[in-house]
């Protein structure tokens, strides 16, 4: 039985194994809906929730690019953080990241008046990939007037605080995109969760991550691979029905760790889990997946009072995580899209459940007797 001890701060140690491979933090949640509307005050920016935010750590301290849904139903991003990356949080003044104006900066050679068009309905899920020593922040772009129309965009910052943006980074509807931290083979390489099936669609296809390469990851262009590289699968599964890639993949001696969520759709909602898969260090495209997910929600992942506004139950989803050099894994998740929690875990359990308890990535087959 592979276990790890693991331990996170001065309030959390534990010990993860294949059958609990991910603590939840006894704080949690550890940033909520609370802490940002005090400190933005105005009524418009009041929020009614605080979750899936990308992560970095920063000038010594915890990053969070969270999102927040305003009460009139927009989704903005809000920047808070803290020396421990549990407690303290500092939250920055106003919205770091708004649907685009004319007056925000753009990159040259790019139509800002598309920029502003194609995130006039909301910016969401920030994922914070550390690239060549800058974050390329990859962010799910609403448009204001086209029903469920997504754009993935990209934007760059060195404080997480000014973003230059660089547009839609594909002329097709997306969510949930990931820019691996270094070049493989020569060249930036990316996930990808198309939602469109084919050209003019909206919406409708979340059942594929697809890999993609540029020679340079800012300008594109990004070949997306027309075939996956991991899907929902054919059988019963906790992701049969939804699959997407979630927190930036990072480096491990096992592979490329790339936490991501699943959705099994019920007569009664549709709980998304989180799962683990890895990705081989030369060839990104080589796949393995467990098939048991690593946390499942539960009534701990969304503890607020009961008149506080819950957005979607049975929900937990990760844009990011902190890595440590012990091989500690820490995630950053959301719980019912409401408030945001920590959890720990070890990259030596996480391959273990890759390696013994794995999926066909493409079938779902399990690839273990049961
Ligand atoms: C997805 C996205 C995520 C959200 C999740 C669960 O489709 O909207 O932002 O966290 O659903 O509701």
């Amino acid at each position: 039985m592979t276990t790890r001890d693991v331990r996170f701060g001065d309030a959390m140690t534990g010990t993860v194994s294949l059958d609990r491979p991910v603590l939840r933090h006894p704080a949690n949640p550890v940033l909520t809906a609370r802490e940002v509307n005090a400190v933005w005050r105005e009524p418009h920016l009041q929020v009614v929730t605080v979750h899936n935010a990308g992560v970095a750590r920063l000038a010594g301290r915890t990053a969070l690019l969270f999102r927040s849904h305003l009460r009139c139903g927009v989704s903005v991003l809000g920047l808070a953080t803290s020396a421990d990356g549990v407690t303290d949080w500092s939250v920055h003044p106003r919205p770091v990241l708004s649907p685009a104006t004319e007056v925000d900066l753009c990159v040259d050679g790019v139509d800002r008046r598309l920029v502003v068009e194609a995130e006039s309905g909301g910016v969401e899920d920030a994922r914070i990939n550390p690239v060549e020593g800058t974050f390329a922040v990859t962010y799910s772009a609403y448009h204001g007037g086209i029903r469920n129309r997504v754009r993935v965009s990209l934007a760059l910052t060195d404080d997480l605080t000014t973003f230059t943006r660089y547009g839609p980074m594909l002329d097709r509807d997306m969510r949930n995109v990931v820019v691996f931290p270094e070049r493989v083979g020569g060249r930036y390489v990316g996930l990808f969760r198309p939602n469109d099936v084919g050209p003019g669609d909206v919406g409708g296809a979340y059942t594929q991550i697809r890999i993609g390469y540029a020679d340079d990851y800012r300008t594109g262009p990004w070949k997306v691979a027309d075939e996956p590289v991991m899907r929902t699968g054919a059988g019963p599964s906790a992701f049969s029905d939804k699959i997407g890639p979630g927190a930036p993949p990072v480096r491990t001696p096992h592979g490329w760790l790339n936490v991501f969520h699943g959705v099994r759709t019920t007569m009664d909602g549709n709980p998304y889990v989180l799962g683990v898969a890895l990705h081989d260090l030369d060839d990104p495209g080589v796949v393995r997946m467990s098939s048991i997910p690593i946390l499942f929600p539960s009534r701990a992942d969304c503890r607020v009072p009961d008149t506080d506004y819950v957005h979607v139950p049975n929900v937990v989803f990760s844009c990011g995580l902190v890595r440590e050099d012990d091989g500690t894994v820490v995630i950053y998740y959301a719980g019912n899209d409401t408030v945001v929690n920590v959890a720990v875990t070890h990259e030596d359990v996480l391959a273990q459940l890759c390696l013994r308890y794995g999926q066909d990535p493409l079938t779902g087959r399990l690839l273990y007797a049961l």
